[in-house]
């Protein structure tokens, strides 16, 4: 028997919920949606045939119902990788520690995460409107840094992408984590594209926007644009993605982050039809579960 985990470490509402999805363990399904807009978790449970969970707290709502024989959650997690780190952890939690004894349990679950998500193209041949799978994640934020993750890296690119950028003099450090390739499977046709996503801590500054304040890295994004290794080329930028494949790896889940691209960086153009592009893609995902083996 392992030690149990003390109250401030595993939190657990008065229902018995954790604290900040207001979850319990039989709310959720293995296959699990993930949204950054709240919002948008009612755009995909409006196909499902049934909604038998519908919980939320603060920016997190979860509903769980039944697609085409599958029980599937959708859950928003809200915006970057700080809300990555709470709601995958506390999916996890929800999985394989039971809350009763507080210990992690010997048999583990084993959950399959897919981002539904917005993000833009850093390549100009990568128009508004296309569907992405995120083949690697590189993390120029530092969530990953107070894990240790060192085993599931991707150590090749992430050196040759280091040396190439040499921005340790602003402090960054990006990691670089690989989807699931079996689960990625699931979603490859001739209608999505396979790319490699960078995530970073906010929109602006740290996506090479600026509106009023100058940009300590002017030429950001054009600099990621023109990295390559072997068949790797940096096709995007979003903020989640790294952090979800990062934390998903470390718990033993598989997990892959599908992108609607809205914006063109490097032509400036963005989507005329946003809503009906996440629609697609939405539509898409779920096929692609009902037609796969997931449970
Ligand atoms: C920024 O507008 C948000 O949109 C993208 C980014 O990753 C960030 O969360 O994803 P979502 O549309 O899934 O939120």
């Amino acid at each position: 028997m392992g030690s149990s985990l003390g109250s401030s470490e595993l939190i657990l509402n008065p229902d018995g919920s954790i604290y900040h999805l207001n979850l319990l363990p039989e709310d959720i399904a293995t296959t699990i949606i993930t949204v950054g807009d709240q919002n948008r978790v009612h755009e995909v449970s409006k196909y499902f045939d049934s909604i038998e969970v519908n919980k939320s707290k603060r920016e997190f709502v979860t509903h769980t119902g039944h697609y085409s024989g599958k029980r599937i959650t959708v859950i928003s997690t809200g915006i970057g990788t700080d809300n990555i780190d709470i709601v995958f952890n506390e999916l996890d939690a929800l999985a394989n520690i039971d809350f009763t004894s507080r210990q992690i349990k010997s048999q583990k679950t084993k959950l399959n995460f897919i981002r539904v998500g917005t993000s833009g193209s850093l390549q100009p041949d990568i128009p508004v409107d296309t569907f992405l799978i995120s083949s690697a994640g590189i993390g120029f934020d530092n969530l990953m840094h107070f894990y240790d993750c060192g085993h599931i890296k991707n150590r090749e690119l992430e050196q040759a992408l280091t040396e190439y950028l040499g921005w340790e003099k602003y402090n960054i450090h990006p990691y670089v984590v690989d989807f699931d390739k079996e689960l990625g499977a699931v979603f490859a046709s001739n209608r999505i594209r396979f790319g490699v996503t960078g995530t970073n801590s906010g929109f602006y500054g740290p996506q090479g926007r600026s509106l009023r304040l100058k940009l300590a890295i002017p030429d950001f994004n054009e600099k990621l644009a023109d990295f390559s290794f072997g068949n790797f080329r940096v096709t995007n930028l979003e903020m989640e993605t790294a952090a979800m494949y990062g934390i998903a790896k470390l718990h033993g889940h598989r997990a892959v982050s599908l992108n609607a691209i809205l914006a063109n960086r490097a032509t400036g153009e963005f989507s005329k039809q946003g809503h009906k592009t996440i629609d697609r893609l939405i539509q898409y995902t779920l096929e692609q579960i009902a037609k796969s083996q997931l449970v």
